[in-house]
């Protein structure tokens, strides 16, 4: 931990507690003292300032690569890349454990869980308590957002777990960026990571929302360890932009190109394992001559409003942390292509040949699989890669990345898309009546949960905006916020409705989905333009079965008649439980919402 002054190099500076510094943060002190302060409770035997250089991954890597916390796979078809197996009791958030500590408990609302700060800090001191001893304690400073961006920003994550450092390398500006960025200031995230002995009895992810400090103990898994991603980026952010007048959203962002170079961006919600990674990176079908999809991003959104009167969206993120299963070269080209190098598998599956493999990867597992803890997989009994194993890659590997990609202003955004997991009752898509009608579709949204969480898969919840777990602060008054924010805007985005999960009556898919959702993209591309037909109903406006392009599909009139169909009855029971949810959110719950809903009810009813 300590270095003899001779021992310094130019880049480095040995501070008056005879502790090693970079050069960059000479007058950090904020940063320094920040450092200081969490090495005196944990303890570690040695502190390592992350630089994101090759070749400081190259003595991390080797060095997890001897310790077992990465197993080479093979190199030759995946060129440095490399697969983790984690804790069996280690492999998605976990909601129940995951805390938003504001002083006062009304700030933190109904939708979250709630402890006092000073009391959850000393119950989370006592876990850091010399939690470092015999491990290295990394600082990784990081970026979010494009270089020089007025709306990018900086953090700072102390962690023990160099597979955290491998994926913050991939999912952020590690290093030198950031503190460039940085400089003086002490406007920065802080964030204290430690794996602890990874037992769920002892795991807390906990946001301080007014003094943007995040503290995490007992889990590797990367929403709860790669602290830029949720906790920074949604549940600090979310704070942070009540605040200040912007959003921080669960949001993908691509960019549409017609056949007449036309540019449409727009932006999406949808839960966690839901596809907005296989959105955010659709590549068009052969049938779609001239069409292009640009990525920008797969899962979070920041938006600001322009000087045009528009909301502007950056992604912060640099990597994608997809979830595996299910990709393949029909759901995801570009992912495949993209994963092929310079990414991390999280509870994966290998072949034989130390590919990796995973359900839906190819239509017949190969024989002699090891599964995603490595041990012989038994067909049938178990999945062979666990359904939420994931990979870790750079976003800039993208074949359809966005030229857009790291323009400090962003982009802006024509359309908002919220999107469920439902079986039933949404149809494909709809357009909500205006901006408050687009807010009551978002945090009316329903969906079926996934394995991207503990807990049971596939029970309809109410998830608003698929912020539910990553809203920072009181539900009700994030509800406000996006009120008040399309007041401000002299041209908000449009909203629609997405849904491509509808069953028939035998649980399958009436949609194909993948890259032919792009034909409902070009139907809400036809409404920002003001083309596309549409039917008013009840909860908004549907598609005139003409006015999708289905050309080439091989779907019957009665399926589209289905996947279109509002049904009075469902809506009306749905109606319900939305009367029950808008009840569990108190009286903070905005008056132009309630308003909504009692409109939807005289429209299904009159
Ligand atoms: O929480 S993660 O970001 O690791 C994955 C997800 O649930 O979206
Ligand atoms: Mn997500």
């Amino acid at each position: 931990m300590t270095k003899d002054v001779t021992e310094s190099t130019s880049d480095e500076y040995i501070n008056a507690k005879n502790r090693v510094f970079p050069v960059a943060i000479l007058t950090n002190f904020a940063l320094e003292k920040f450092v200081e302060d969490v090495a005196k409770i944990t303890r570690p035997d040695r502190i390592v300032w992350c630089d994101g250089s090759d070749d400081e991954y190259k003595a991390l890597k080797d060095k997890m690569l001897k310790d077992g916390t990465l197993i080479e796979i093979n190199q030759a078809k995946y060129p440095n890349c490399y697969l983790h197996r984690s804790d069996p009791n280690d492999v998605a958030r976990t909601e129940h454990l995951t805390f938003i500590c504001s002083k006062k408990q009304d700030d933190a609302g109904p939708t979250n869980n709630w402890a006092p700060p000073e009391e959850m800090k000393t119950k989370l001191n006592a876990l850091y308590n010399g939690s470092m001893k015999g491990r290295t304690m990394y600082v990784i400073p990081y970026l979010m957002g494009p270089e020089g961006s007025p709306y990018s920003q900086v953090g700072i994550e102390i962690t023990d777990s160099p597979y955290v450092v491998a994926n913050m390398r991939i999912m952020t500006k590690m290093g030198k960026k950031a503190l460039d960025q940085l400089g003086e200031s002490s406007n920065f995230v802080k964030g204290i990571h430690s794996i602890g002995d990874l037992s769920p009895d002892r795991r807390y992810i906990c946001q301080f929302p007014e003094e943007h400090l995040i503290m995490s103990v007992g889990s590797g898994y990367g929403g709860n360890a790669l602290l830029s991603k949720k906790c920074h980026s949604l549940r600090i952010a979310s704070v942070m932009a009540r605040d200040e007048g912007w959003m921080a959203e669960h949001q993908l962002i691509l960019g549409l190109e017609s056949p007449d170079r036309e540019l449409t961006y727009i932006s999406g919600a949808f839960p966690s394992a839901s596809g907005k990674t296989n959105l955010a990176m659709l590549k068009p079908p052969e049938t779609q001559k001239g069409w292009k999809a640009w990525t920008l991003g797969d899962d979070i959104a920041w938006f600001h409003i322009g000087q045009d009167g528009r909301f502007w969206a950056i992604n912060p993120e640099s990597g994608l942390f997809g979830v595996a299963p299910g990709t393949n070269m029909k759901t995801n080209p570009n992912a495949i292509e993209t994963l092929k190098r310079n990414s991390i598998f999280t509870n994966v599956a290998l072949t034989s040949e130390g590919t990796p493999w995973w359900e839906g990867m190819t239509d017949n597992p190969p024989e002699n699989l090891i599964d995603w803890q490595g041990r012989p997989w038994n067909p049938g009994k178990t999945k062979a890669a666990h359904p939420n194993s994931r990979f870790t890659t750079p976003i800039n590997q993208i074949p359809s990345i966005s030229p857009k990609f790291n323009d400090p202003q962003g982009v802006p955004i024509s359309a908002m898309m919220f999107g469920g997991r439902r079986a039933q009752l949404t149809p494909l898509v709809y357009e909500s009546f205006n901006w408050v009608h687009g807010v009551f579709v978002g945090a009316t949204m329903g969906a079926e949960t996934t394995a991207a969480a503990v807990g049971k898969v596939g029970v309809v919840r109410r998830d608003p905006m698929a912020m539910r777990p990553f809203c920072g602060y009181h539900i009700a008054d994030y509800f406000r916020h996006w009120i008040e924010m399309g007041s401000k805007v002299t041209n908000p985005p449009k909203i629609f409705h997405v849904n491509w999960f509808r069953t028939d009556s035998k649980g399958r898919f009436l949609w194909p989905g993948f890259s032919e959702n792009i034909r409902v993209l070009k139907w809400i591309v036809d409404r920002i333009n003001g083309r596309g037909e549409a039917v008013k109903t009840p909860i908004g406006y549907v598609p005139t079965p003409d006015s999708l392009d289905l050309e080439g599909l091989d779907i019957s009139s009665d399926a589209l008649e289905e996947m279109l169909r509002v049904d009075t009855d469902a809506w009306l029971s749905e109606l319900e439980e939305l009367k029950e949810f808008f009840i569990s959110l108190g009286d903070k719950l905005p008056r132009e919402l309630r308003r909504e809903l009692d409109n939807l009810e005289s429209r299904l009813k009159g």
